[in-house]
């Protein structure tokens, strides 16, 4: 199979494998693209809870963009949990000095279980600077009010919330409904002030571990092969849906879900 694109992951490492940097690489991969990373941050984890989350020094995070990037351009650059502001401050940097405007933002704040996994203050510079230079924000609904300011119950809320990501520069957002208790789960998506609402079964399950991160890398290999945004989220959010359904359940907890689901393996004797 030839590979048909590059993509750059800057985010953290989740031991348990179901999230961060090794939810991107396995999603990337899966989808028949190249990926590369700048690992922000490392975690241990398991399904229940995390243990420790152990920051990299910025001036490692701004090598390993920069100098992997100047070597091997990559055609788009999905960003997750980014834990400071001097995190922020770097990713930044690196980004005004490299030419690549093609940037998927997961907006990572908190963990399935709960846990915190960014500072109050790497919000706001988030919020203030780095939507700025995204093409596409993809927030979940505590994600989206936070980012919005306003507090979400229905779609329309999403909608109204999406509407002020925007303003704040965010050329597109993706807001994903699974928090919301609806019937069916609403994925609204704002792009080129079109609203666009993704409907999808919802799938009763604890093995929900890394969606976000899956989606976001899904989202930015189909992009990044010259599918258009809203093509990209709609066939990133049909390859989440079948990997939580087809997910191994491991785990005592919030197990992970099943990113090689669209790939045939072959048996080696
Ligand atoms: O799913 C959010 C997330 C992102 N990045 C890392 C994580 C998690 C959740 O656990 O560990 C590294």
């Amino acid at each position: 199979m030839k590979i048909k694109s590059k993509v750059l992951v800057i985010a953290g490492s989740d031991s348990s494998g179901g999230a961060g940097i090794q939810a991107d690489i396995k999603t990337i991969t899966a989808l028949g693209s190249y990926a590369m990373t700048a690992i922000t941050a490392v975690t241990s984890q398991n399904t229940v809870g995390i243990n420790s989350i152990i920051p990299i020094p910025v001036n490692v995070i701004s090598k390993q963009i920069e100098f992997t990037s100047r070597d091997i351009k990559p055609d788009v650059i999905k960003i997750g949990m980014l834990h400071s502001e001097s995190v922020i401050k770097t990713v930044l940097k690196s980004l005004n000095k490299l030419n690549i405007k093609k940037i998927i933002l997961d907006p990572v704040m908190v963990a399935k279980g709960g846990q915190r996994l960014v500072n109050k203050k790497s919000i706001k510079l988030l919020k203030n600077n780095l939507l700025k230079k995204v093409t596409l924000v993809t927030p979940n609904v505590p994600e989206a009010e936070v980012l919005s300011g306003i507090s979400i119950k229905t779609v329309e809320d999403m909608v109204y919330a999406a509407k002020r990501i925007n303003i704040l520069g965010a050329k597109n957002v993706l807001i994903k409904g699974g928090h919301l208790s609806t019937k069916k789960i609403h994925d609204v998506l704002l792009s080129n002030n079109k609203v666009e609402i993704f409907n999808s079964k919802k799938i009763v399950t604890k093995n929900t571990h890394g969606t976000g991160c899956t989606l976001s890398s899904a989202i930015a290999t189909f992009y990044s092969c010259g599918k258009t945004i809203k093509k990209s989220c709609e066939l990133g959010i049909n390859y989440v849906n079948r990997a939580i359904m087809l997910g191994p359940n491991y785990g005592k907890g919030h197990g992970p879900i099943n990113h090689i689901n669209n790939i045939e393996i072959k048996k080696i004797k």
